[in-house]
Parts: structure tokens; C-alpha cells; sequence
């Protein structure tokens, strides 16, 4: 595994200097920030993102992500377009030497907690999902708003979005990631680029609309739409383990073992109930996940690719973007690489 660890470029508080002081680092998880959603990523952008990662004493593995618009997975007329700009994108970041793109299919909403400073025992704050919290929350009123979300929604639209999937049933979201993967994974193979979907956070519907990557028959359904090795996944310890039915071990056996794993979050969770979660320190006793088991799954297959520590909890009187301070995140690395010189020993 090459480890990597995600940076949201110039503006991000935690800068590329201290990535590079976190031993055994390699590589940078990014993207353009800068550019609506659905519009081609100009290449003068993408070097530029590239060449400061570079300066740095770094390299820019993956792009996490290039957003799907709305249109695309609502399956509206107007989605061709999109899906051209999307291939354009795609060319341009291959020409820039770029060989791995992550992107998602949930719908509206990206990853969602309901607390994002809920205090653990020893003072740490972390985030959080209640299901019951999010069953009762209105996503109209304002009271959520989480970093993960495209907020480019003036209210007005995110209703109209809102309104229109209540049209869509799980089956139609499925019609409509076929026709977007079969759209550009031809272009993907031509230009060399691995396309690595990121399941949805947490894995079960939020309210009331689809969610279909969220377990090993929905990825297997996900990889036969189009065959390719270049067509794969992320695999997010944190988003399927809030899940207890996915076992993470076999996952990875599974799919890393037909090459298909093409990038992979490392976090841990703790189940507090049922669908309900805290995302923990990275350390096995710290949550639900055993990492021990899942890096040992990955050595066994082999696996090369980008991994990468995911959200850490604020800790010493850290204050930043949830999720992605320094500290946390720079202690998962260590504790990762420290598993992975243990089981490749
Ligand atoms: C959360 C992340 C997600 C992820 C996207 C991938 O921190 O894992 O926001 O980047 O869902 O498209």
C-alpha cells in the first residue's frame, strides 16, 4: 500500500509541509475546489494543484472527487451534457499523468452525521451519527450543514431536488449509474484512468432517498455493469462498517482479489446501536473495526494502491474542518504503517 492522506488544497489549515513531516508519507489525496459542479476542470488547474503537491516533496495519487452532478443521477435529459463534460474532465486529468479518480453516487447529500463535535470520554470530539436525530431532522431547515455537502443549493433548489426524487426509486438510481458508468468508463480504459466509487456514508437510506452502494451484492452489482479492471471502488472501512453484516476482511479479499479495490479509506467507527455510529480513533479497541484484520487482508492480496488515514477526531485543542485536523489523522498514519510493517514482516 502507498500511504496517502487528503488535503483541500491552498486554503486547507493543515498544510502540505506538515503532511510531508508525518513519516512514511507518500502521497496526496485532492481535488479542484474551485469549479461548479458539472463544468470541465480546466488542465491549468489540475498542474497547478499538481505541481505544488510535487514542490512539496509529494505526489497527488487520487483525485477524491470529481462530483456527479445531480442531473446525472436524477437521470434528466439534461445529464448528457454533464456526462461530456465529465469525460473532458477525465482526459484532462489523464494528460496531467493523473491514473485514479473516487467519485459518488448518493444522491443530494454526500457523507452525514448528526453531531460534529460531540465530546468523547477523554475530551476528544468526534462525529457522530443518531438515527434517530437525522429521522427527525428536516433537511430544509438549515439545522444540518455538513462539510461533505454541495451547498451550491440555493433552498429554493435543494426542495426542487429534494421533491424530485421522490420519483426515484432504488431501481431508477441503478438505471441511472448504469448509464453514467457505461458513459465514461470507455473513455476511463482509453485514457488509463481507474474509477474508484466511494460507497455511501453512512450505507442505508437517509431521508427517504436511495442509496444503493452500501454492501458486497449492491458492489458486485456495481462492478457488472461494465467490464473493465479500470471500473472499481473505494473501499471505506468507516462508511460499510456501519454496517455490521459487511465483514471488512472478506470485502477486501473479494474485490482487492479481482484487482478491483482501487483506493482505500482506513477508519474506524463505533457502533453505538442500531444504525447508529461514532467515529472513533483509527486503534482496533478504539471502535468496531478491526484493523489488524483488514491491513492483513490487504497485504494478503497484495495490494499496492493508495490508502489513506480517514476522519480523526479533534484532539488537543485542534480547531479546523471536522473530520480532517492534523492530529488525529497523522496519529492513524503512524498506527497504520505501524500495522502494516508489523504484517508485512
Ligand atoms: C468523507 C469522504 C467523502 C468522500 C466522497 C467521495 O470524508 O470520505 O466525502 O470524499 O463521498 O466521493
Amino acid at each position: 500500500m502507498r500511504l496517502t492522506m487528503r488535503w483541500f488544497g491552498p486554503s486547507d489549515k493543515v498544510k502540505l509541509e506538515y503532511i510531508k513531516q508525518i513519516p512514511g508519507m507518500k502521497g496526496i489525496v485532492s481535488a479542484i475546489y474551485d469549479v461548479a459542479v458539472g463544468e470541465v476542470w480546466p488542465k491549468e488547474k489540475i498542474l497547478a494543484l499538481k505541481n505544488n503537491i510535487e514542490r512539496h516533496g509529494l505526489t497527488l495519487d487520487v483525485i477524491e472527487s470529481v462530483p456527479v452532478h445531480e442531473d446525472i443521477k436524477l437521470g434528466k435529459p439534461t445529464r448528457d451534457r454533464y456526462i461530456e463534460n465529465y469525460k473532458q474532465t477525465l482526459r484532462h486529468l489523464a494528460e496531467c499523468g493523473i491514473d485514479t479518480v473516487c467519485y459518488n453516487f448518493m444522491p443530494v447529500f454526500d457523507w452525514t452525521r448528526s453531531q460534529l463535535d460531540f465530546k468523547l470520554e477523554d475530551g476528544s470530539e468526534a462525529l457522530i451519527y443518531e438515527e434517530d436525530v437525522i429521522s427527525r431532522t428536516n433537511p430544509l431547515s438549515g439545522e444540518l450543514e455538513l462539510p461533505g455537502w454541495d451547498t451550491s443549493y440555493e433552498n429554493e433548489s435543494l426542495k426542487g431536488v429534494l421533491q424530485a426524487y421522490k420519483k426515484i426509486s432504488e431501481e431508477d438510481l441503478w438505471d441511472h449509474l448504469t448509464y453514467f458508468v457505461q458513459a465514461i468508463m470507455p473513455v476511463a480504459d482509453e485514457v488509463g484512468i481507474k474509477m474508484a466509487i466511494h460507497p455511501d456514508d453512512p450505507p442505508w437510506s437517509i431521508f427517504g432517498l436511495p442509496r444503493i452502494v452500501t454492501n458486497k451484492a449492491n458492489l458486485e452489482r456495481l462492478l457488472s455493469l461494465y467490464d473493465s479492471p479500470n471500473h472499481g471502488i473505494t473501499m471505506c472501512s468507516g462508511s460499510l462498517g456501519a454496517n455490521e453484516a459487511n465483514d471488512l476482511p472478506e470485502m477486501i479479499r473479494h474485490f482487492g482479489g479481482q484487482g478491483r479495490i482501487h483506493f482505500a479509506h482506513a477508519r474506524n467507527i463505533k457502533r453505538t446501536g442500531p444504525r447508529s455510529f461514532q467515529e472513533s480513533a483509527h486503534l482496533s479497541e478504539a471502535g468496531s473495526v478491526n484493523m489488524v484484520a483488514m491491513l492483513k487482508a490487504y497485504h494478503d492480496i497484495g495490494f499496492t494502491g493508495p490508502l489513506r488515514p480517514d476522519h480523526g477526531r479533534m484532539i488537543w485543542g485542534e480547531k479546523g474542518r471536522p473530520g480532517y485536523g492534523l492530529y488525529d489523522r497523522a496519529l492513524g498514519a503512524t498506527y497504520l504503517n505501524g500495522i502494516w510493517e508489523a504484517v508485512s514482516s
